[in-house]
C-alpha cells in the first residue's frame, strides 16, 4: 500500500505548482472522499494520471492497478455491494471502455453505483496528434454504454468536468443506484488553468435521502395488511444496513408473514428464521410456491423480476391475493436492456426503496410481536471417499464455515438452494447482476476491499465455477497486491457445465445424442492448472482436492489461512452435474 509519509507531496496541503485541468478534476475525486480509483492506464488520460500521482500524491484516491478494465469495474462493483457507495474507476479511451463494458452491464443490472471516468483524444481535430489520437477519438463515446448507465457526460472544460463528477456521483448513489460515465477530452485534462474559479462546496451536492412512501399508498397497504392472516414477503433488494435488516425481520414477525429471498440478490432475510420458507430462483416451486399461493396478501420488497414471479405463481385469469409492490426501480428502466423484467400487476405501488417503506409500515402496524428464536440447520456430516459431488461440497463448506463470519461474494451456477446459513446483511452479496461470466473474481476482490474499508472482520469467500474463475483469472492478483484476506473456492467441474446441461436438454428435446453434450464445453487437453496459475499470481493455493476424504480438512485449513490474512485459491474437483435440490428443506 502507498506510504504517504514517504511522499513529499502529501503534506495535507495541495502542492503549489502550475495547475492543469486534470488537477482540478483530480481534486473533484478527492472531495468525494474516494479512497481508491481502480484503473488500467492509458495515454488518453495521462493528464489525469499525472494529477492523481503528482498533484494528489496518490492518496484519496489511491490507484489500484488492474490487469483488465473489466476487473477495475468489477472491483468497484464488489466494493459497492458491501458499502452501498460508488467507487471511482478510470478506463482508457474507447478500447478501455470496450473492455469495461461487460462489467458496466453487470453493475447496471445489479443496481450498483460507480463513477467511471473515461477519456477521448481531442474532439478538436486541429489539436489531435497523428494516428494515435485519431484512433483514440470517437464521437459520442458514451453511446457505447448509454443503454446501461444512469447518465453520461463529456464536459468541455475542467470546471464542467468538476460539475459532471459531482452530478455523476450524486446520480450513481441515489436509489435506484447504477453506474455513470464521464468522458474527459485530452484537451481539458492537459490545458493550463490560469485562474482557479470558485466552484463552491461539495456539501451542496450530496446524495438525496430516500423518499418516504406517499400517504395514500401507505394507508392502502396498511388496510390490506390489517386484514391479512397469512401474508407473504418477497425479500428483494435492499441496502447492507443492519437497521434495514432488523426492520424487515420486525415486519415479518409483526405480520407473521412467511418470507423468501432470491438466490441472485444479496442477503434479504435471515435464512435461520422460522418465518423463512427457503431461497428461490426465478422458478417458483415446492414450499415457496405453496406459501405464495396460500397467502392472503403479498408484499414485494423490490423483488427481481416481480412481474414474472407473480405471473408464474398466479397465471393470468386465476385468483390472487392483493399485492403491495415496494420499489422505485421503474425510475431507471430504459429502452436498450430488458433487465427490468415483467411489468408487475399490483394493487398498491409504493414508489420508494424498501427501507423507508418498511419502517413506515412498522409505525402503522399495531402491537409488536414476540421476537422469534432462530433455528439451527441440521446438516449431516460429509463422510466417505471417492469423487466429489456439488452437494458434498456445499455440505462440507457449510460445516467448515459454521461459526465463522464470512461474506459470500458469489456462488456458482448449480449451487443448491438453502445451502448457506445467512444471518447478516453482509452474509451474501448475490450474483453478478448481468450474468456476465468472469466477474466473480473481481467482485470478490472489491468486496474484500470494501469489508476492510468499513472495518468489518468478515472474510470474503467467493465460490466460483472454473469457467468464471479462468475468465476473470488475473483479477485475483489484486487480492495479493492489496493484501486482502479472501478465499476463492473453485467448484471445478472442468467444464462450462451450464451449457453442457443445455446441450443435454436440447438433444433430449430433439431426440439427438446426449453423449455429445461435452463437445465444445470442456476445459481439458491440457487442463488449466488453476492452483498453479494462482500461485504465479502471488496467492496461496494448495494442491487440488480430488477425493471426498480430503475435502473437509482442506476447507477448514483454507478458511483458517484466510482468517490469518491470506489470499487463498482452493481448487476442488467436482462431478459434472447440477443437483437441482435444496440442501436443507426448511418447512
Ligand atoms: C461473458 C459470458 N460468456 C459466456 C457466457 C455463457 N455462459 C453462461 S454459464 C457458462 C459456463 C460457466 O462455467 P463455470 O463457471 O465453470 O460454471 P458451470 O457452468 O461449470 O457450473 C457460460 C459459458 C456468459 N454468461 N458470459
Ligand atoms: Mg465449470
Amino acid at each position: 500500500m502507498h506510504d504517504s509519509k514517504k511522499n513529499p507531496l502529501v503534506t495535507g496541503d495541495l502542492p503549489d505548482h502550475e495547475l492543469y485541468g486534470s488537477d482540478i478534476i483530480a481534486e473533484a475525486l478527492r472531495e468525494q472522499g474516494f479512497p481508491y480509483i481502480c484503473l488500467n492506464p492509458g495515454a488518453s488520460y495521462r493528464g489525469l494520471h499525472d494529477s492523481l500521482v503528482n498533484h494528489l500524491g496518490n492518496q484519496t484516491p489511491e490507484i489500484i492497478t488492474c490487469m483488465h478494465e473489466e476487473h477495475a469495474v468489477g472491483i468497484a462493483q464488489g466494493y459497492a455491494k458491501v458499502s452501498d457507495q460508488a467507487l471511482a474507476v478510470a478506463v482508457h479511451s474507447n478500447v478501455g471502455l470496450m473492455h469495461a463494458s461487460m462489467g458496466v452491464f453487470n453493475a447496471w443490472c445489479d443496481r450498483v453505483p460507480m463513477l467511471i471516468l473515461g477519456a477521448t483524444g481531442p474532439l478538436d481535430a486541429a489539436k489531435r496528434r497523428p494516428w494515435i489520437e485519431w484512433i483514440h477519438t470517437t464521437i459520442d463515446q458514451g453511446s457505447m454504454v448509454r443503454g446501461f448507465t444512469k447518465w453520461d457526460d463529456q464536459p468541455a472544460s475542467p470546471e464542467a468536468a468538476v460539475e459532471a463528477i459531482r452530478r455523476g456521483v450524486m446520480l450513481a448513489n441515489t436509489a435506484p443506484s447504477g453506474p455513470v460515465y464521464v468522458n474527459l477530452d485530452v484537451t481539458i485534462q492537459e490545458q493550463k488553468i490560469e485562474t482557479r474559479q470558485n466552484l463552491g462546496d461539495v456539501a451542496h451536492f450530496s446524495t438525496p435521502e430516500n423518499a418516504e412512501p406517499p400517504k395514500t399508498a401507505l394507508a392502502e397497504a396498511l388496510k390490506i395488511l390489517s386484514k391479512a392472516r397469512k401474508p407473504f414477503i418477497f425479500c428483494g433488494r435492499g441496502s447492507r444496513r443492519q437497521s434495514e435488516w432488523d426492520d424487515r425481520i420486525k415486519l415479518a414477525e409483526r405480520l407473521n408473514a412467511r418470507t423468501t429471498t432470491h438466490m441472485k440478490l444479496p442477503a434479504g432475510f435471515p435464512t435461520t428464521h422460522p418465518l423463512f420458507i427457503g431461497e428461490t430462483g426465478w422458478r417458483l416451486k415446492g414450499p415457496v410456491l405453496d406459501a405464495i399461493r396460500s397467502a392472503d396478501a403479498i408484499i414485494m420488497l423490490d423483488w427481481l423480476d416481480g412481474g414474472n414471479a407473480l405471473k408464474l405463481a398466479f397465471p393470468p385469469g386465476s385468483q390472487r391475493p392483493p399485492v403491495i409492490n415496494i420499489s422505485n426501480d421503474f425510475h431507471i428502466h430504459r429502452g436498450w436492456s430488458m433487465d427490468y423484467g415483467g411489468l408487475a400487476a399490483v394493487d398498491v405501488l409504493i414508489p420508494t426503496v424498501p427501507s423507508t417503506a418498511v419502517s413506515a409500515l412498522l409505525d402503522g402496524l399495531a402491537k409488536p410481536a414476540p421476537v422469534q428464536q432462530l433455528k439451527e440447520w441440521d446438516v449431516p456430516p460429509v463422510v466417505g471417499k471417492g469423487d466429489i459431488g456439488v452437494m458434498d461440497l456445499a455440505r462440507a463448506f457449510f460445516h467448515a464455515s459454521k461459526g465463522r463470519e464470512v461474506c459470500l461474494t458469489g456462488r456458482p451456477l448449480g449451487w443448491p438452494l438453502n445451502a448457506n446459513e445467512i444471518t447478516h446483511p453482509l452474509g451474501f452479496l448475490g450474483h453478478t447482476g448481468g450474468g456476465g461470466l468472469g466477474a466473480g473474481t473481481s467482485i470478490a476482490v472489491g468486496a474484500a476491499l470494501g469489508l476492510r474499508e468499513i472495518g468489518s472482520k468478515r472474510r470474503a469467500v467467493a465460490i466460483l465455477g472454473d469457467g468464471d474463475y479462468t475468465m476473470g483469472l488475473t483479477a485475483i492478483w489484486n487480492a495479493a497486491t492489496l493484501k486482502l484476506p479472501i478465499l476463492f473456492l473453485i467448484a471445478n467441474n472442468q467444464s462450462y457445465y451450464n451449457d453442457e446441461d443445455h446441450q443435454i436438454k436440447i438433444a433430449q428435446r430433439r431426440g439427438r445424442l446426449t453423449e455429445n453434450a461435452p463437445i465444445g464445453q470442456r476445459m481439458q487437453g491440457p487442463e488449466p492448472n488453476l492452483a498453479g496459475l494462482a500461485r504465479d499470481l502471488g496467492l496461496e493455493a494448495p494442491e487440488p482436492i480430488t477425493d471426498l476424504a480430503d475435502l473437509q480438512a482442506a476447507l477448514i485449513h483454507s478458511l483458517d489461512r484466510v482468517e490469518s490474512g491470506a489470499a487463498v485459491v482452493l481448487d476442488v474437483r467436482v462431478r459434472q452435474e447440477y443437483v437441482g435440490d435444496a440442501m436443507v428443506e426448511l418447512s
